[in-house]
């Protein structure tokens, strides 16, 4: 069953602030779209159009790491932002019709219907259009490069922010979105031109070496009991900066806090730990529209996601095998569990010739179950090996 829920920023069923759910001005400020596809059922794969494949630089690769985030400029093609100018014009004015979304109501002025979404989570397990942006190739060749080979796509959010709308206060991704390891990554797509006046992302570089730092009921989540002194937080998410603690880990940084600005087509990738925030769109009439998608190695392990939909319906104990097969393999391969995109986008789980490194030339790492179960790695014979010698200390 398709069902639209509001929730919180990441659309998962933690316990976590909720100020997103309705907006001041009464939109509803983000709602999810839930329902969980079937894991097994392979829809034939149908291929995007071609793209010149995004080869990403090496110093590119440092400074994502070195600011915790990177913004590739124009990677996606004016086409395409484009397609999705058009289709959240559609979605605005109840031109398309959504699964799970209530029609807007017939007498409803374009002002009105302009400000119902702030945004709406989730929207690949329902529209194609958002599964092709949510496993958009040039999307995926960063990040390939940044946190592959192996790369799953967990969520997507489309962002309208209309005129007046609010921003989302200091949060970490990684608190809502856990991934053991944790490599969890953001591609957020500037659709319209973003800046300070129309609420643009702002990131404080440095934090990305900070731990996630949890609310109180949360505190092992990501760190367990590892960190001795790693203090809670509370309201996290929140745009008062007095109520959202995470404040005082900003003000760590003093002078850090760097503006995204972008033009469409622009993508700005940033890890699961890096502060960041918008603030509310200040111009009188522009939008700041954004198509975000969320994402991880395909070899970490998560149970995120598990409160949306059939997940519990079906009984499924999720805390203990986890929701890895809720989540599209994007690239490459994984030892665990994954899932297929539901309109049959190519990607690596319905197209052999898109599993990673294989695919492109080099050297295939593989995995091979044993009869027991157990995972043993299969190296082929030309693929680079640590050569033991090399690291003999013994003279
Ligand atoms: O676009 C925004 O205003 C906030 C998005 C965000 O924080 C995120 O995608 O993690």
């Amino acid at each position: 069953m398709d069902t639209l829920t509001p929730t919180n920023s990441h659309a998962d069923d933690s316990a976590v602030d909720k100020q997103f759910k309705r907006s001041k001005n009464g939109a509803v400020g983000a709602l999810a779209v839930a329902p969980v596809a079937e894991p097994t059922t392979v829809v034939e794969a149908k291929p995007q159009r071609p793209y010149e494949r995004y080869r990403l630089a090496v110093q590119d690769y440092v400074a994502f790491h070195r600011q915790g985030f990177l913004i590739v400029r124009g990677l996606v093609p004016p086409e395409d932002v484009q397609e999705l100018i058009r289709h959240s014009e559609d979605l605005m004015y109840g031109r398309v019709d959504v699964p799970g979304l209530e029609p807007p109501p017939p007498d409803a002025s374009p002002a009105e219907l302009e400000r119902r979404y702030l945004r709406i989570h989730m929207l690949h397990r329902v529209l194609e259009v958002h599964e092709r942006f949510l496993l958009h190739p040039r999307v995926l060749d960063v990040l390939e490069a940044l946190i592959g080979p192996d790369v799953m796509a967990m969520q997507s959010m489309f962002f309208l922010k209309f005129p007046g709308g609010e921003g989302q206060g200091y949060h970490q991704d990684s608190y809502y979105i856990p991934t053991v390891p944790d490599t969890l990554c953001g591609a957020w797509l500037a659709v319209d031109r973003a800046d300070e006046e129309n609420g643009c992302m702002w990131f404080t570089p440095g934090t990305q070496d900070e731990p996630v730092y949890p609310t109180a009921g949360l505190e092992r989540q990501n760190h367990g009991d590892a960190l001795g002194d790693l203090p809670t937080v509370a309201q996290v998410s929140n745009t008062d900066e007095s109520a959202n603690t995470l404040s005082r880990v900003a003000a760590k940084y003093p002078g850090a806090e760097v503006p995204a600005v972008m033009e469409p087509g622009d993508v700005a990738f940033f890890g699961g730990h890096v502060l960041h925030r918008s603030h509310r769109n200040r111009s009188a009439a522009r939008f700041r529209r954004s198509f975000v998608g969320h994402y991880a190695n395909a070899r970490s392990f998560t149970m995120w996601g598990h409160g949306n939909g059939a997940a519990g319906a079906a009984g499924t104990n999720h805390h203990h095998i986890g929701t890895n097969h809720h989540h599209i393999l994007a690239r490459g391969a994984t030892n665990l569990p994954y899932g297929q995109p539901r309109f049959g986008t190519a990607c690596a789980a319905n197209t052999p010739a898109l599993r990673g490194p294989a695919a492109n030339g080099g050297a295939p790492m593989m995995m091979a179950a044993m009869p027991d179960g157990d995972i043993m790695g299969a190296a082929p014979m030309d693929m680079a090996r640590n050569d033991p010698d090399a690291h003999d200390h013994d003279d």
